[in-house]
């Protein structure tokens, strides 16, 4: 598959699997999971008919590996960047000692008003790397990273969890722990 096909699907599978099931009449299971057969015939039923093997190279070759079959490879999820409910059951883990938040200058004020909420989604997203925030800012105009005290956070009490794909998830990061980069 082109790269452009691979991304073209990603993103309509980000959407189903992540924020609008019903938009194709699926239903995720409690921890975000939905059988590969009753996917793929909702797809083809709208218009976007997919092979199992064409499937299985969009969660190979994505680029953030945003999808993961389960063990017997007969369901599928979003790793990470629900907003419809959906129980990941990632294992509290603990934290490095500073975690990177890429954003955009002009939600600034607020940040440091309120700290990092999770908006839309369940929770707040870090990065592990300097990189990796940057990129999540840049797809919001020039990228501001700010420096997030984790293993301090965790001394007062707040849960950090990590994706599969390698997301950290907090519910929020209060401003006292945020500096920018
Ligand atoms: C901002 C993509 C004002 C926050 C990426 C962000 C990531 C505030 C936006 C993943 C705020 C929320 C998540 C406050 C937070 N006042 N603005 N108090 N608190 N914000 O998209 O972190 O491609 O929900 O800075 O790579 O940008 O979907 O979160 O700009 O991993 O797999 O509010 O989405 O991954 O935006 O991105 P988002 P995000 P995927």
């Amino acid at each position: 598959m082109e790269q452009r096909e691979i991304v073209r699907v990603s993103k309509r599978l980000a959407l189903y699997l992540r924020h609008a099931p019903d938009r194709i009449g699926i239903r995720l299971d409690a921890d975000g999971w939905v059988s590969v057969d009753e996917l793929l015939s909702a797809l083809d039923e709208h218009g976007m008919p997919l092979t199992r093997a064409r499937l299985a190279e969009v969660v190979l070759r994505n680029d953030k590996s945003r999808f993961s079959f389960d063990r017997t490879g007969e369901s599928i999820r979003a790793n990470q960047g629900h907003s419809v409910a959906v129980d990941l059951d990632l294992p509290v883990t603990s934290p490095p000692e500073v975690l990177y938040h890429g954003t955009v200058e002009r939600f600034l004020p607020s940040i440091r008003a309120d700290g990092l909420l999770p908006r839309n989604r369940h929770h707040v997203h870090l990065s592990a790397s300097v990189a990796e925030a940057r990129a999540v800012g840049a797809r919001r105009g020039t990228p501001v990273v700010l420096e997030i005290a984790a293993r301090e956070m965790v001394e007062a009490d707040h849960e950090f969890r990590v994706s599969t794909n390698g997301v950290w998830l907090v519910d929020r990061v209060p401003p006292g722990f945020l500096r920018r980069g």
